[in-house]
Protein backbone atom coordinates (compact mmCIF):
# COMPACT_ATOMS: atom_id res chain seq x y z
CA UNK A 1 0.00 0.00 0.00
CA UNK A 2 1.74 3.64 -0.65
CA UNK A 3 2.11 5.62 2.21
CA UNK A 4 3.03 9.39 2.32
CA UNK A 5 7.28 9.29 3.56
CA UNK A 6 9.01 12.39 4.67
CA UNK A 7 12.92 11.89 4.85
CA UNK A 8 15.24 14.60 6.28
CA UNK A 9 18.63 14.61 5.07
CA UNK A 10 17.10 12.58 1.61
CA UNK A 11 19.49 14.72 -0.75
CA UNK A 12 22.39 12.88 1.27
CA UNK A 13 24.29 10.20 0.94
CA UNK A 14 22.55 7.02 3.04
CA UNK A 15 19.32 9.89 2.31
CA UNK A 16 19.25 10.05 -1.09
CA UNK A 17 19.51 6.00 -1.58
CA UNK A 18 16.76 5.80 0.97
CA UNK A 19 14.23 8.06 -1.35
CA UNK A 20 14.92 6.02 -4.50
CA UNK A 21 13.45 2.85 -2.60
CA UNK A 22 11.12 4.54 -0.91
CA UNK A 23 9.88 6.19 -4.21
CA UNK A 24 9.12 3.66 -6.39
CA UNK A 25 6.17 2.82 -3.83
CA UNK A 26 5.49 5.66 -2.17
CA UNK A 27 4.94 9.52 -1.80
CA UNK A 28 8.32 10.75 -0.99
CA UNK A 29 8.99 14.14 0.78
CA UNK A 30 12.56 15.34 0.93
CA UNK A 31 13.91 17.75 3.21
CA UNK A 32 17.18 19.02 3.03
CA UNK A 33 18.90 22.09 3.49
CA UNK A 34 21.80 21.02 0.88
CA UNK A 35 24.33 21.59 3.54
CA UNK A 36 26.09 18.34 2.41
CA UNK A 37 23.25 16.63 0.64
CA UNK A 38 23.53 17.14 -3.52
CA UNK A 39 20.68 18.00 -5.96
CA UNK A 40 22.50 15.75 -8.23
CA UNK A 41 21.70 13.04 -6.13
CA UNK A 42 18.09 13.00 -6.46
CA UNK A 43 17.96 12.71 -10.39
CA UNK A 44 15.46 10.13 -11.79
CA UNK A 45 13.80 10.10 -8.17
CA UNK A 46 10.11 10.97 -8.54
CA UNK A 47 9.72 13.24 -5.07
CA UNK A 48 8.65 15.94 -3.72
CA UNK A 49 11.89 18.29 -2.67
CA UNK A 50 11.40 21.07 -0.40
CA UNK A 51 14.97 23.12 0.20
CA UNK A 52 14.79 23.64 4.18
CA UNK A 53 16.62 23.31 7.85
CA UNK A 54 15.92 20.79 10.63
CA UNK A 55 15.92 24.14 12.72
CA UNK A 56 13.22 25.59 10.87
CA UNK A 57 9.94 24.37 13.17
CA UNK A 58 7.43 25.72 10.71
CA UNK A 59 8.68 24.30 7.92
CA UNK A 60 8.63 20.97 9.69
CA UNK A 61 5.08 20.93 10.56
CA UNK A 62 3.35 21.55 7.36
CA UNK A 63 5.30 19.04 5.68
CA UNK A 64 4.72 16.67 7.99
CA UNK A 65 0.77 16.73 7.79
CA UNK A 66 -0.86 13.20 6.62
CA UNK A 67 2.69 11.90 6.69
CA UNK A 68 2.90 7.92 7.99
CA UNK A 69 6.61 7.48 8.61
CA UNK A 70 9.12 10.17 8.52
CA UNK A 71 13.00 9.15 8.55
CA UNK A 72 15.31 11.41 10.16
CA UNK A 73 18.84 11.23 8.51
CA UNK A 74 19.54 15.53 8.79
CA UNK A 75 22.22 15.85 10.14
CA UNK A 76 25.85 17.78 10.63
CA UNK A 77 27.84 13.64 9.77
CA UNK A 78 31.46 15.02 11.33
CA UNK A 79 32.86 14.22 14.41
CA UNK A 80 35.66 16.63 13.63
CA UNK A 81 32.90 19.19 12.85
CA UNK A 82 31.66 18.80 15.97
CA UNK A 83 35.17 19.14 17.65
CA UNK A 84 35.91 22.20 16.07
CA UNK A 85 32.03 23.52 16.72
CA UNK A 86 29.92 21.94 19.25
CA UNK A 87 27.44 24.41 19.76
CA UNK A 88 26.53 24.77 16.37
CA UNK A 89 26.56 21.00 15.78
CA UNK A 90 24.19 20.91 18.64
CA UNK A 91 21.91 23.32 17.29
CA UNK A 92 21.35 21.04 14.44
CA UNK A 93 22.26 17.54 15.26
CA UNK A 94 20.10 17.65 18.77
CA UNK A 95 17.69 20.91 18.29
CA UNK A 96 17.09 19.80 14.78
CA UNK A 97 15.83 16.22 16.63
CA UNK A 98 13.77 17.68 18.97
CA UNK A 99 12.09 20.03 16.20
CA UNK A 100 11.20 16.84 13.86
CA UNK A 101 9.82 14.93 16.94
CA UNK A 102 7.61 18.21 18.13
CA UNK A 103 6.73 18.71 14.76
CA UNK A 104 6.02 14.80 14.27
CA UNK A 105 3.94 14.84 16.78
CA UNK A 106 2.08 17.98 16.55
CA UNK A 107 1.43 16.67 13.14
CA UNK A 108 -0.12 13.66 14.37
CA UNK A 109 2.53 11.12 12.90
CA UNK A 110 2.50 7.96 13.94
CA UNK A 111 6.25 6.48 12.97
CA UNK A 112 9.68 7.70 13.05
CA UNK A 113 13.09 6.00 11.65
CA UNK A 114 16.27 8.06 13.65
CA UNK A 115 19.49 7.87 12.00
CA UNK A 116 21.87 7.13 15.10
CA UNK A 117 25.51 6.47 14.63
CA UNK A 118 27.89 3.55 15.99
CA UNK A 119 29.77 6.82 17.47
CA UNK A 120 27.57 6.24 20.36
CA UNK A 121 29.63 3.16 21.49
CA UNK A 122 32.96 5.00 22.10
CA UNK A 123 36.55 3.37 21.89
CA UNK A 124 35.84 0.75 23.83
CA UNK A 125 37.94 -2.55 23.07
CA UNK A 126 34.63 -4.72 23.96
CA UNK A 127 33.23 -5.99 20.71
CA UNK A 128 30.90 -6.57 18.76
CA UNK A 129 28.50 -4.14 20.00
CA UNK A 130 25.68 -4.38 21.58
CA UNK A 131 22.68 -2.29 21.71
CA UNK A 132 22.52 -2.65 25.32
CA UNK A 133 25.45 -1.34 26.17
CA UNK A 134 25.98 1.69 27.92
CA UNK A 135 26.81 4.25 25.29
CA UNK A 136 30.36 6.06 26.01
CA UNK A 137 30.18 9.44 23.26
CA UNK A 138 33.63 9.99 22.97
CA UNK A 139 32.54 13.28 20.66
CA UNK A 140 29.95 16.17 20.79
CA UNK A 141 29.04 14.68 17.35
CA UNK A 142 28.11 11.39 19.61
CA UNK A 143 26.61 13.41 22.47
CA UNK A 144 23.96 14.52 19.85
CA UNK A 145 23.22 10.89 18.68
CA UNK A 146 22.81 9.45 22.08
CA UNK A 147 20.74 12.25 23.39
CA UNK A 148 18.72 12.37 20.06
CA UNK A 149 18.25 8.42 20.81
CA UNK A 150 16.72 9.35 24.06
CA UNK A 151 14.01 12.44 23.20
CA UNK A 152 13.23 9.39 20.72
CA UNK A 153 12.22 6.84 23.76
CA UNK A 154 10.85 9.62 25.90
CA UNK A 155 8.25 10.62 22.52
CA UNK A 156 7.30 7.05 22.35
CA UNK A 157 6.70 7.19 26.54
CA UNK A 158 4.71 10.50 26.38
CA UNK A 159 3.31 11.23 23.20
CA UNK A 160 3.11 7.70 21.90
CA UNK A 161 4.62 8.44 18.41
CA UNK A 162 6.45 5.28 17.54
CA UNK A 163 10.27 5.52 17.05
CA UNK A 164 12.63 3.62 15.83
CA UNK A 165 16.81 3.94 16.56
CA UNK A 166 18.84 2.68 13.82
CA UNK A 167 22.87 2.58 14.70
CA UNK A 168 24.73 2.93 11.51
CA UNK A 169 28.15 1.23 10.98
CA UNK A 170 30.44 1.78 8.76
CA UNK A 171 27.74 2.86 5.81
CA UNK A 172 29.01 3.14 1.95
CA UNK A 173 28.14 2.97 -1.78
CA UNK A 174 27.53 5.29 -4.33
CA UNK A 175 26.40 8.74 -3.83
CA UNK A 176 29.00 9.00 -1.30
CA UNK A 177 31.12 11.97 -1.78
CA UNK A 178 34.33 11.32 -1.89
CA UNK A 179 35.84 14.73 -1.88
CA UNK A 180 35.57 15.72 2.04
CA UNK A 181 38.56 15.26 4.24
CA UNK A 182 36.14 13.46 6.35
CA UNK A 183 34.42 11.13 3.63
CA UNK A 184 33.75 7.84 3.96
CA UNK A 185 37.47 5.28 3.72
CA UNK A 186 35.99 3.40 1.40
CA UNK A 187 34.95 6.49 -1.32
CA UNK A 188 38.29 7.70 -0.24
CA UNK A 189 40.25 4.81 -1.07
CA UNK A 190 38.24 4.00 -4.60
CA UNK A 191 38.38 8.18 -6.11
CA UNK A 192 41.94 7.84 -5.53
CA UNK A 193 42.15 4.41 -7.01
CA UNK A 194 40.51 5.49 -9.45
CA UNK A 195 42.31 8.80 -10.43
CA UNK A 196 46.08 7.18 -10.45
CA UNK A 197 46.54 8.32 -6.75
CA UNK A 198 47.90 6.27 -3.95
CA UNK A 199 45.60 6.18 -1.43
CA UNK A 200 46.33 7.11 2.19
CA UNK A 201 46.09 4.69 5.32
CA UNK A 202 46.37 5.90 8.23
CA UNK A 203 48.28 3.82 10.77
CA UNK A 204 48.91 -0.02 9.57
CA UNK A 205 45.81 -0.44 7.82
CA UNK A 206 45.40 -3.08 10.08
CA UNK A 207 42.15 -1.60 11.93
CA UNK A 208 38.39 -2.84 11.03
CA UNK A 209 35.14 -1.53 10.43
CA UNK A 210 32.13 -2.80 10.06
CA UNK A 211 31.40 -1.72 6.46
CA UNK A 212 27.86 -1.99 5.12
CA UNK A 213 26.96 -1.35 1.83
CA UNK A 214 24.27 1.48 1.81
CA UNK A 215 21.17 -0.74 -0.17
CA UNK A 216 20.83 -3.29 3.21
CA UNK A 217 21.06 0.06 5.29
CA UNK A 218 18.53 1.50 3.16
CA UNK A 219 16.61 -2.21 3.99
CA UNK A 220 16.87 -1.80 7.47
CA UNK A 221 15.12 1.48 7.16
CA UNK A 222 12.17 -0.12 5.62
CA UNK A 223 12.04 -2.92 7.87
CA UNK A 224 12.45 -0.44 10.96
CA UNK A 225 9.31 1.86 9.79
CA UNK A 226 7.38 -1.39 10.05
CA UNK A 227 8.20 -2.62 12.94
CA UNK A 228 5.74 -1.94 15.89
CA UNK A 229 8.24 -1.52 18.40
CA UNK A 230 9.92 1.51 19.52
CA UNK A 231 13.48 -0.15 19.42
CA UNK A 232 17.46 0.04 19.10
CA UNK A 233 19.30 -1.58 15.79
CA UNK A 234 22.66 -2.11 15.17
CA UNK A 235 22.85 -2.19 10.92
CA UNK A 236 25.91 -3.39 9.89
CA UNK A 237 27.64 -6.80 8.23
CA UNK A 238 28.21 -8.32 11.32
CA UNK A 239 31.49 -8.57 9.51
CA UNK A 240 34.72 -6.87 10.30
CA UNK A 241 37.28 -5.61 7.78
CA UNK A 242 40.58 -4.19 7.32
CA UNK A 243 42.06 -1.60 5.77
CA UNK A 244 44.44 -3.84 3.88
CA UNK A 245 42.19 -6.20 3.15
CA UNK A 246 39.94 -3.49 1.46
CA UNK A 247 42.79 -2.65 -0.46
CA UNK A 248 43.45 -5.54 -1.60
CA UNK A 249 40.12 -6.75 -2.85
CA UNK A 250 39.76 -2.89 -4.50
CA UNK A 251 42.27 -3.70 -6.63
CA UNK A 252 41.52 -7.27 -7.42
CA UNK A 253 38.09 -4.78 -8.81
CA UNK A 254 39.68 -2.88 -10.77
CA UNK A 255 43.27 -4.88 -12.18
CA UNK A 256 45.78 -3.34 -10.74
CA UNK A 257 47.92 -3.92 -7.67
CA UNK A 258 48.01 -1.06 -5.24
CA UNK A 259 50.32 0.25 -3.33
CA UNK A 260 48.95 2.61 -0.15
CA UNK A 261 50.71 5.49 1.43
CA UNK A 262 50.90 4.78 4.99
CA UNK A 263 50.93 8.10 7.16
CA UNK A 264 50.58 8.40 11.25
CA UNK A 265 47.12 7.00 13.02
CA UNK A 266 44.33 9.50 12.95
CA UNK A 267 44.70 10.42 16.50
CA UNK A 268 41.49 9.26 18.38
CA UNK A 269 41.00 6.40 15.39
CA UNK A 270 39.45 2.98 17.15
CA UNK A 271 41.32 -0.12 16.41
CA UNK A 272 38.16 -2.43 15.61
CA UNK A 273 34.97 -1.62 15.44
CA UNK A 274 32.01 -4.59 15.05
CA UNK A 275 28.88 -4.64 15.24
CA UNK A 276 26.07 -8.03 16.77
CA UNK A 277 23.51 -7.94 14.26
CA UNK A 278 21.23 -10.17 15.84
CA UNK A 279 18.38 -7.87 17.23
CA UNK A 280 18.33 -6.07 13.74
CA UNK A 281 17.25 -9.86 11.99
CA UNK A 282 14.81 -9.85 14.41
CA UNK A 283 12.61 -7.39 12.04
CA UNK A 284 13.68 -9.64 8.83
CA UNK A 285 17.24 -7.52 8.43
CA UNK A 286 19.51 -9.64 6.34
CA UNK A 287 22.86 -8.05 4.87
CA UNK A 288 22.88 -9.25 1.39
CA UNK A 289 25.46 -7.65 -0.26
CA UNK A 290 28.62 -9.39 0.25
CA UNK A 291 31.99 -6.59 1.12
CA UNK A 292 33.06 -7.51 -2.54
CA UNK A 293 29.74 -7.29 -4.87
CA UNK A 294 29.21 -3.47 -2.64
CA UNK A 295 32.79 -2.50 -3.62
CA UNK A 296 32.50 -3.94 -7.27
CA UNK A 297 29.12 -1.50 -7.80
CA UNK A 298 30.70 1.35 -5.72
CA UNK A 299 33.78 1.46 -8.62
CA UNK A 300 31.46 1.05 -10.99
CA UNK A 301 29.57 4.47 -9.98
CA UNK A 302 32.62 6.11 -8.93
CA UNK A 303 34.00 5.45 -12.11
CA UNK A 304 30.64 7.47 -13.89
CA UNK A 305 30.93 10.01 -11.00
CA UNK A 306 34.17 10.89 -12.22
CA UNK A 307 33.93 11.07 -15.87
CA UNK A 308 30.84 12.70 -14.92
CA UNK A 309 33.14 15.76 -13.21
CA UNK A 310 36.10 15.84 -14.91
C1 LIG B 1 33.03 6.48 11.51
C2 LIG B 1 32.16 7.63 11.04
C3 LIG B 1 32.24 8.77 12.00
C4 LIG B 1 31.92 8.30 13.42
C5 LIG B 1 32.86 7.14 13.79
C6 LIG B 1 32.51 6.58 15.15
C7 LIG B 1 32.13 7.57 8.59
C8 LIG B 1 32.62 8.21 7.36
N1 LIG B 1 32.61 8.10 9.74
O1 LIG B 1 34.38 6.89 11.51
O2 LIG B 1 31.30 9.76 11.63
O3 LIG B 1 30.58 7.89 13.48
O4 LIG B 1 32.71 6.09 12.83
O5 LIG B 1 33.35 5.52 15.47
O6 LIG B 1 31.32 6.66 8.59
N2 LIG B 1 41.21 6.15 6.94
C9 LIG B 1 42.34 5.99 6.15
N3 LIG B 1 42.45 6.76 5.02
C10 LIG B 1 41.50 7.67 4.64
C11 LIG B 1 40.35 7.83 5.46
C12 LIG B 1 40.26 7.04 6.61
O7 LIG B 1 43.22 5.19 6.45
O8 LIG B 1 41.66 8.32 3.62
C13 LIG B 1 41.09 5.29 8.12
C14 LIG B 1 40.69 6.01 9.39
O9 LIG B 1 41.81 6.51 10.08
C15 LIG B 1 40.00 4.87 10.15
C16 LIG B 1 39.34 4.04 9.04
O10 LIG B 1 40.03 4.38 7.85
O11 LIG B 1 40.92 4.07 10.82
C17 LIG B 1 37.87 4.33 8.86
O12 LIG B 1 37.71 5.73 8.71
P1 LIG B 1 36.31 6.41 8.36
O13 LIG B 1 36.52 7.87 8.45
O14 LIG B 1 35.75 5.87 7.11
O15 LIG B 1 35.33 5.90 9.50
P2 LIG B 1 35.48 5.85 11.09
O16 LIG B 1 35.10 4.46 11.49
O17 LIG B 1 36.77 6.36 11.58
Amino acid sequence: MSQKMAITGGAGFIGSNLAEALAKENEVIIIDDLSSGKLENLAGIEAKFVRGSITDKELLRNEFLDVDCIFHLAAVPSVQKSIEDPIRINQINLDGTLNVLIAARDAEVKHMVFASSAAVYGDSSEVPKKEYMVPQPKSPYAVTKVAGEHYCKVFSEIYGLQTVVLRLFNVFGPKQDPNSEYSGVISRFISSILTSLDPVVFGDGEQTRDFVFVNDAVRAFILASRSKSSKTYNVARGQGASLNQLIQIIGKIVGSEIRPRFLDARSGDIKHSLADISEAESIGYYPRFPLEEGLKRTVDWMSKYILLNK
